[in-house]
C-alpha cells in the first residue's frame, strides 16, 4: 500500500488513545510485567513512544526540510526510556505522550507538504539515504510494531497458564518454534511442488493472481505458499524475533 500522508495520520492520531483506553487503569500486574532479562513492558513501550516523539519523527523530518540529505540523523537511542521513566507514574508518561503527539502532529500539518517534499532525503547514520515519505512512514508502521509488541508482552504472560492450548497461539510461540514450523511448511510445500515439476524459477518470485487462481490446472505455476516465498527469499531470517523491538532506530 502506498503512503498517504492523511490516512498515516488516521493512525498515529489514535495511538494515544488506543494506549490510554489499554492500560490507562489496568492493574500493575499487567503494566509492569515483561518477559524476563531485557524484555519491555506495557510501561516501557510507552516510554519509548515518548523518546520517538521528542527526538525521532519531527526532529528527523525537519532535518530533512532543511538540509536535504547534507546533514546526518542523530542515532536514536532505543534504550533511553528506561532513565527517562524512571519515577514517572504510568498516567504521567499516558499524558507526556498525549500532549506530544498531539503537538507534534499539528507541526506536521502545519508543514503543509506538497508532492515534491517526501521525495526530500535524509541520512540515517546506518541506513544511508532515506526520504521523507519512508520516515513518515516508518513512523507510522513503527506505532503498530509497538502495539503488537504490548499485545505480546500482555499475553505471553499467559503462556503457561493456557495449557495445551499454546500450540494453537503464535502469539506465545518462541522464534525457534515459528522457525521449525515455517521450515516444515516450507520444505512440505516445496517438495510437492518439485513432485509436481512446476517451479519455474521467474515465476517463482512474481506469482500472478491468475495463477493463485487456477494453480492445479496443468500447464499453470505452483504459487510459492506465502510463507515459503519469504523463507526462500535471500537473507530473510526467521520472521519472529523475541519482541518486536527493531534494531536500528
Ligand atoms: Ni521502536
Amino acid at each position: 500500500m502506498k503512503f498517504d500522508l492523511e490516512l498515516g495520520i488516521e493512525i498515529l492520531g489514535r495511538t494515544p488513545r488506543i494506549l490510554r483506553a489499554w492500560l490507562g487503569d489496568l492493574p500493575h500486574t499487567w503494566v509492569y510485567r515483561n518477559e524476563g532479562g531485557e524484555t519491555w513492558s506495557p510501561f516501557d513501550v510507552v516510554g519509548h513512544f515518548i523518546h520517538g516523539e521528542r527526538t525521532d519523527w519531527i526532529p528527523r523530518l525537519k532535518l530533512i526540510l532543511e538540509n536535504d540529505g547534507i546533514r546526518e540523523f542523530e542515532p536514536y537511542d532505543r534504550f533511553a526510556q528506561f532513565e527517562d521513566s524512571r519515577c514517572r507514574s504510568l498516567e504521567d508518561l499516558l499524558r507526556t505522550f498525549e500532549e506530544l503527539r498531539e503537538s507534534n502532529l499539528a507541526v506536521l500539518r502545519s508543514l503543509d507538504l506538497k508532492p515534491p517534499d517526501f521525495e526530500r532525503e535524509g541520512r540515517h547514520p546506518e541506513l544511508g539515504l532515506v526520504t521523507a515519505e519512508q520516515l513518515l512512514a516508518t513512523w507510522v508502521a513503527h506505532d503498530l510494531n509497538h502495539l503488537g509488541q504490548i499485545a505480546e508482552v500482555m499475553a505471553r504472560q499467559y503462556t503457561e497458564a493456557v495449557g495445551p492450548w499454546k500450540a494453537y497461539l503464535d502469539i506465545l510461540a518462541t522464534e525457534a518454534v515459528l522457525f521449525l514450523s515455517e521450515l516444515r511448511t516450507a520444505w512440505a510445500s516445496h517438495s510437492t511442488s518439485l513432485l509436481n515439476g512446476r517451479i519455474r524459477t521467474s515465476e517463482r518470485s512474481a506469482p500472478t493472481k491468475a495463477a493463485s487462481q487456477h494453480s492445479s490446472a496443468k500447464n499453470l505455476i505452483a504459487v510459492p505458499h506465502p510463507r515459503e516465498q519469504s523463507l526462500l527469499e535471500p537473507g530473510n531470517q526467521p520472521r519472529r524475533p523475541q519482541q518486536r523491538r527493531h534494531r536500528l532506530g
